[in-house]
């Protein structure tokens, strides 16, 4: 809880959530900036640090952002370390790939104050798009990966990694994965330094931190020479280990793969030697060949990419010893791994049976899963989003309807079916610019306001540059509902409770050059329906911005106001022809197959309903 979190009181323990731990980390290590776009699983590092950094002012004070995007969070943090301070950053997996151009030169030029950034992968892909292993990251950006295995270590490593990055001057990506994000544990608390924030004079080393290709060429030499000494270091530090007993079997485990191992090991009653790896690159070397040299036969337990496996092999042709991974199937190579999985591949090495039937018990827990009834995510009642989509399947249902990632991602589903694309933040638009060219549809694109400022705009500049004919429908929901209600900059305020200067996204549309640009909350359907068939017969870009709160904010605000939500009911009048269930579908509508009603708790009183019915049998309920 945050109130641990910033708890001064060294040797205590407490009970916190991986990603708190990794935010009381950063306290402890004294950062002086930290950045991020938001991202599941890594959003509670970010809005942790964000409600710290008010309850810490005058204590230990650092300056705390949320920026528009990961690629912008990166340089933000790399600026105040190349200023002399420390500076962290944090973001989904797929974050990375946003921040990769940065990523890759300030490898070359170094840290000066420490510099961790956060990636947290998703395996299993509860929240995200693919389950890409940014381990490769640090391989191909030559930049050290630091892999805590437990809430505890999240938080001392995280102190660990800054120490490192400042002793060797070097960046470093500090990888989680959302069992180790989303976990909770016991945590020992360490020391709150005391710290005003206080800016420094610049020093100016263009030798060092302006990579023309002259000092970027010198610069390879030097990164190359760290990462010799590194590798030598990770051979003998404390992140890495040997436990357990003897023998010609052994495991190599990195991340929380190590936990599911030791545990797996246990209940298998097998005292192997397990070689515990948390610096994932550079590997140390020296450490893995002392540990297989030794043995005839090795596990490797770790998720999702065969990436130790394939190192581990390639040392181990040279001692003869037999590698039990992903690649010769012990091992799956997607999905969270868990004790079964970790028991079952080592077991199989073994040649001996686990110690639970585990392929029954999964088919057991399907059977039950089969049994309940389905319950995939749906728009919140009164979510502006559903009375876009409405509008934009009524008038627009048969074009190609690119979008993109957040809440409204959920139109793709019965009964809107009005999302036909969604890569990646940013994309939507993106291919919109493509498919304008090749398709004789009309295109109607949609992105929320936190996704048109992380990575839409170059693609509209784009379009208008390129004389495209799309129609955009920024879904403005003032906020990036998805992630946890955060701001963006299109908003009054920002991180730390303070004021911002609200960027106008009508501004920035008409400032590009579109000469179509329209307002309009999309609770007026026959308004919003109005100007979507306008924007159509608009030759080149027009832009519609929905723009309505988000219902769980509008509700708050009313709550806080002490405006009651007066709800609608369906009223005799019903003929029971279930428009409003088939086609909008409003999660507040219920039916049992014989009768339709509204849940007076759940409606939120937007009235989009009143309009979908065609017999007007919707109506506001009495008080
Ligand atoms: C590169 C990247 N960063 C972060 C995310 C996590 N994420 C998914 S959608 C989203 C933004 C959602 O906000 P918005 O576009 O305003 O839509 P809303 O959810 O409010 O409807 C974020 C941050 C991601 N998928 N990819
Ligand atoms: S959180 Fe907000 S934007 Fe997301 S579905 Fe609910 S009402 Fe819509
Ligand atoms: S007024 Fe209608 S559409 Fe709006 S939340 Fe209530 S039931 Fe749903």
């Amino acid at each position: 809880m945050l109130k641990d979190v910033v708890k001064d009181s060294p040797g205590e323990r407490v009970f916190l959530l991986g990603n708190e731990a990794i935010a009381r980390g950063a306290i402890e290590a004294g950062i002086d900036v930290f950045s991020a776009y938001p991202g599941t699983p890594s959003s509670e590092i970010t809005d942790t640090l964000n409600q710290a950094c008010k309850l810490l002012k005058g204590r230990m004070e650092y300056y705390f952002e949320y920026s528009v995007n990961e690629k912008v969070a990166f340089e933000v943090a790399a600026g105040a370390s190349l200023a002399g301070k420390r500076g962290m950053c944090a973001m989904k997996h797929v974050g990375i790939n946003v921040a990769a151009d940065a990523l890759f030169s300030f490898a070359y030029v170094g840290a000066r104050g420490g510099f961790v950034c956060v990636s947290a992968d998703d395996p299993t892909m509860h929240s995200s798009q693919n389950e890409q292993d940014n381990r490769w990251y640090g391989k191909a950006a030559k930049v050290p990966v630091i892999e805590p295995t437990s809430v505890q270590e999240a938080k001392e490593y995280v102190i660990k990694a800054f120490e490192f990055s400042e002793k060797f001057e070097i960046p470093v990506i500090f990888r989680t994965v959302t069992r180790l994000n989303h976990a909770s544990g016991i945590v020992e608390l360490g020391e709150i330094p005391e710290k005003r924030f206080e800016k420094v004079e610049w020093e100016k080393k263009p030798q060092v931190d302006v990579l023309i290709p002259a000092n970027a060429r010198r610069r390879k030499l030097v990164l190359l020479e760290k990462l010799r000494r590194i590798e030598d270091y990770f051979n003998k530090s404390e992140f890495n280990w040997i436990e357990g007993g003897d023998g010609k079997d052994g495991v190599i485990a990195s991340g929380v793969g190590y936990r599911y191992a030791r545990e797996a090991l246990k209940r298998l009653k097998a005292d192997l030697p397990l070689l515990k790896i948390s610096t994932t690159y550079p590997l140390p070397i020296k450490l893995i060949e002392d540990f297989i040299s030794q043995l005839d036969r090795v596990a490797v337990v770790e998720e999702l990419d065969p990436y130790l496996e394939l190192h581990v092999k390639a040392l181990a042709k040279d001692y003869g010893v037999e590698i039990f991974g992903k690649e010769n199937g012990y091992f799956p190579e997607n999905y969270e791994y868990n004790v079964a999985v970790a028991e079952k591949g080592i077991a199989g090495m073994l040649g001996k049976s686990t110690t639970l039937d585990y392929d029954s018990i999964v088919k057991k827990a399907s059977e039950v899963s089969d049994i309940a009834p389905p319950r995939p995510p749906v728009f919140c009642p009164g979510c502006p989003h559903a009375a876009s989509f409405y509008a934009i399947k009524e008038v627009a249902g048969g074009e190609v309807l690119p979008s993109d990632i957040g809440c409204y991602t959920l139109g793709i589903n019965k009964p809107f079916e009005a999302v036909d694309i969604t890569l990646c933040m940013g994309a939507g638009f993106g291919t919109a610019n493509g498919l304008a060219k090749v398709v004789k549809n009309k295109i109607v694109v949609t992105a929320g306001d936190s996704t048109f400022f992380h990575a839409s705009i170059p693609a509209l500049i784009n379009a208008v540059y390129n004389k495209a004919n799309i129609v955009f429908v920024i879904l403005d929901n003032s906020t990036t509902a998805m992630t946890g209600h955060q701001p963006h900059p299109g908003l009054d305020w920002r991180g730390c409770g303070e004021e911002a200067k609200h960027v106008k996204i009508e501004d920035v549309v008409r400032g590009i050059g579109v000469d179509f640009v329209e307002i309009v909350n999309p609770y007026n359907m026959s308004k919003m329906m109005n100007i979507l068939k306008d924007a159509m017969e608009h030759e080149g870009v027009s832009v519609i911005i929905a723009r309505q709160l988000c219902t769980i904010l509008w509700n708050r605000e009313r709550k806080r106001k002490g405006v009651r939500i007066r709800p609608f009911e369906i009223t005799d009048e019903c003929v029971k022809c279930l428009k409003c269930v088939t086609s909008f579908a409003c999660s507040a509508i219920m039916y049992d197959g014989k009768e339709v009603w509204i849940d007076s708790s759940l409606c939120a009183g937007c009235g989009v309903c009143v309009q979908v019915c065609p017999e007007k049998a919707i109506k506001p309920k009495a008080f």
